[in-house]
């Protein structure tokens, strides 16, 4: 386990997805200036980090996941000198800005691959992969994860889509660069995001996927590929020893416990925590867009084996959203009669376990998914080429928007909620993708202004974590792992015993805990006479032993 005294341990971190935050300059995009201006706002929930998706020049093929210059800002959302003084404003508020960094791939207008794929012999070209003969491996979004390029007769791998060229980690050049390029971003930064960074190493032979597992083929060859731990360790050695106050945190789609103790191991000096997503597939079939209803068990099973295999070494990242998911209040709670107390529960769970939460803006207002109508409606580049695929493979349109509403990025995309106004407060112009109709009833205005909102919750969640030392260093124990309504798990540290639990239903119920809970002291939630739950409440209880 890390010191418990590491900052992160105690902290809480706010995701900013900068598009669709806040537009200062009325051309329909968020922009570092509209995040400035809501600085007060994060200030008064009380988050310690700002992470920023990404923010630097691109051609949005996949909203900033695709950097053409590492260097600099795109000027749809501002300029060098606007996110340096932004950096100034939120240190001065005595928080901190974790930046976004995507190194598996740059875009195919990045300087690099323009030259790499300007001859066969350009001293860039080992830079990226590039082949005779196309493998096996197909996109993460839909069809091959190989283009052919006319000019050079060769094709290039992209495991995103075919704008995302995939650099070659093999080359110390590269490594050297990305490395190099990190060091400069480190102007006064606190820590990196690391996008699908543990897809980078790739086995130098390129062989075919055999397996026959879900999800994209390939995966199996190239997550935690061979030399990735070298990889980590040799980018903290270069990029991050040495450095005190800093967070890093590895996205990495598919990696299970056992890797991720060794990535978050903090002796081995790789990362500090990893975002996994094993939760994430516990509702899904053979992709994504096939889902079915959650089974709770198979959620605290899931989570129970994160908290326990993490508890002795390394640290969890813990999340219900990001730009990438559905909204959990629809996906897992209840945006209906019972959204505002779903919202508070789904906090309260997530909050409450052991690791580092992570809010994704929104989620601190209980945001729901958008009733998208066609295809039309949706921006993301995910879902439109799932749309192209399935509907050419004979799949009912009306059951691909199905699954496209139930999962599509864009739920997560639509701008955030500020007030009851046309665009919610969002723009004074026309938001690059439509605001959500329900805004007029869900947004920061009117949960600023009731004590009793998701809003004002979630504040009350971070201030916890803050005062009281179980929420970030108390040992974790899962309860009723069979129960199918009820979520509860102890945190116990020194004297102190917390008991956390949910009513994942619509359903009065009453957990069958130890009763003598039922007359401590209420730290989260209403206090009730006994253990009854009422529909998707939930409460934390605190004793001394
Ligand atoms: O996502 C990585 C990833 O594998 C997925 O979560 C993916 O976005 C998709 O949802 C799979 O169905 C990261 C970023 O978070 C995502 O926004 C980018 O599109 C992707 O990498 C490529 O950079």
């Amino acid at each position: 386990m890390p010191d418990p005294s590491q900052w992160w341990c105690s902290a809480v971190v706010y995701q900013i997805y900068p598009r669709s935050f806040a537009d200062s300059d009325g051309d329909g995009i968020g922009d570092l200036g509209g995040i400035a201006e809501r600085l007060d706002y994060l200030q008064q929930l009380g988050v310690d980090v700002l992470w920023l998706s990404p923010i630097y020049p691109s051609p949005h093929d996949d909203n900033g996941y695709d950097i053409s210059d590492y260097r600099d800002v795109d000027p749809a959302f501002g300029t060098l000198e606007q996110f340096d003084q932004l950096l100034r404003d939120v240190h001065a508020r005595g928080m901190k800005l974790v930046m976004d960094v995507v190194v598996n791939h740059t875009s195919d207008e990045h300087p690099w691959f323009v030259e790499s794929r300007s001859s066969r012999d350009n001293p860039k070209r080992d830079w990226y992969w590039w082949r005779d003969e196309p493998n096996n491996w197909t996109s993460e979004f839909s069809g091959p994860a190989w283009e052919l390029d006319d000019k050079t007769g060769q094709y290039y791998l992209h495991l995103f889509t075919r704008k995302q060229p995939d650099l070659n980690w093999e080359n110390p050049e590269v490594r050297e660069a990305v490395y190099e390029m990190m060091r400069w971003l480190d102007r006064g930064v606190d820590g990196f995001r690391m996008d699908v960074i543990n897809f980078i190493s790739k086995p130098a032979d390129l062989h075919d996927d055999a397996t026959d597992t879900r999800g994209p083929i390939g995966r199996d060859a190239y997550i935690c590929g061979p030399r990735i731990h070298e990889f980590l360790h040799e980018m903290h050695e270069q990029v991050f020893a040495g450095r005190d106050g800093l967070l890093t945190v590895g996205e990495m789609p598919g990696v299970t416990v056992e890797e991720a103790q060794l990535f978050t191991d903090p002796a081995r000096g790789e990362v500090d925590m990893v975002f996994q997503f094993e939760h994430f597939n516990i509702d899904q079939r053979k992709n994504k867009w096939d889902w079915f209803p959650l089974h709770l068990p198979d959620l605290k099973h899931s989570l129970g084996r994160w908290q326990e295999g993490l508890a002795e070494t390394g640290w969890n990242a813990l999340y219900w959203n990001n730009h990438d998911t559905p909204r959990s209040v629809s996906h897992w709670g209840d945006d209906g009669e019972h959204r505002v107390a779903a919202a508070k529960l789904l906090g309260t769970v997530l909050h409450l376990h052991r690791g580092t939460p992570y809010v994704y803006q929104g989620e601190e207002l209980g945001m729901t998914n958008v009733p998208f109508e066609s295809i039309e409606d949706f921006r993301d580049i995910e879902s439109l080429s799932h749309y192209a695929e399935a509907t050419a493979a004979g799949q009912e349109p009306e059951e691909v928007l199905r699954g496209l509403r139930w999962m599509s990025r864009d739920n997560a995309r639509t701008p955030v909620q500020w007030d009851a106004s046309e665009h919610a407060g969002f723009t004074t112009g026309e938001p690059w993708i439509p605001v959500n109709a329900n805004h007029t009833e869900i947004n920061a205005e009117a949960g600023l202004a009731d004590p009793d909102s998701v809003f004002h919750h979630y504040r009350k969640l971070i201030a916890f974590r803050h005062e009281e030392p179980a929420v970030a260093e108390g040992d974790f124990t899962m309860l009723l792992p069979d129960g199918e309504r009820v979520y509860a798990f102890t945190r116990r540290h020194g004297d102190t015993e917390l008991l956390v639990i949910a009513n994942f239903s619509a359903d009065a119920v009453t957990p069958d805990a130890d009763r003598e809970w039922a007359g401590a002291e209420v730290v989260i939630g209403d206090p009730g006479d006994s253990l009854a739950l009422g529909p998707w409440e939930a409460r934390v209880y605190r004793r001394s032993r």
